[in-house]
């Protein structure tokens, strides 16, 4: 993978926030990646923490490293959660999904005291929705949830990888919504997560509670 200086610096600079006993939030995606190797660091130095991961591919690379991961039994509430995102503005507002991830993503911010945002700067916007908005659907008649958000005015694509329909980890599909400008994140939010077939969209509103953004100098900054 070839090192993104903006990403490295906001993900390791995130690890710092990490203190001994918390339990953690592992993000997905190339920025939180840098989180989780420098925690693996902090951990082979002595740090205690426990982790969870939002997705298959996290907790692979968190094993990897040695980081002790715990079952959500085991977990009454998480401290930090640590991830990464596509697009954010300056109020805290989110566009996730991305990376197929949004639904462990929203479950773990929801359930975390704190959530720290790693992105590079290219993804701090002034109005949500030039990235297409991941939405996750129940494969069961996707066909007909589809055409529901086109009725709502969403355009979306059926998201592929490799010419095969792209599986979450939780096996369903994401369709990707078009809108260019989003207006009202809160009502777009409701208004999709009405839709039966829906399992989740890609806005997170009122989860982040820090941005922590690394640019391509090396030189992070954070609100
Ligand atoms: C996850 O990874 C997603 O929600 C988001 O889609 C992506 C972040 O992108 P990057 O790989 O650039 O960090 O956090």
């Amino acid at each position: 993978m070839q090192t993104n200086i903006g990403k490295k610096a906001a993900g390791e600079k995130a690890a710092g926030y990490i203190k001994p006993g918390m339990t953690v939030g592992l993000g997905t995606g190339s920025t939180a990646y840098y989180t989780i190797l420098r925690m693996g660091e902090l951990v082979r130095e002595g740090l205690d923490i426990k982790a969870v991961a939002t997705s298959a591919q996290s907790e692979e690379l968190a094993r990897e490293q040695g980081i002790p991961l715990v079952d959500f039994d085991q977990v009454d509430s998480i401290d930090i959660d640590i991830d990464g995102a596509d697009e954010a503005d300056a109020q805290l507002q989110l566009i996730k999904g991305g990376g197929g991830a949004l639904l462990r993503e929203k479950i773990i911010a929801a359930a975390s005291k704190e959530m720290l945002v790693v992105i590079d700067e290219q993804k701090l916007v002034k109005h949500l929705g030039k990235f297409p908005l991941p939405v996750e659907v129940a494969t069961f008649a996707w066909e007909l949830t589809f055409r529901q958000l086109v009725a709502l005015g969403a355009h979306p694509v059926l998201r592929m990888k490799d010419n095969q329909r792209f599986l979450t980890d939780n096996g369903n599909y994401i369709l990707d919504c078009h809108y260019q400008k989003i207006h009202n994140a809160a009502a777009l939010h409701a208004q999709l997560n009405n839709v039966p077939g829906v399992v989740e969209n890609g806005l997170f509103l009122h989860y982040a509670t820090r941005l922590i953004i690394g640019a391509a100098d090396g030189s992070v900054r954070e609100i």
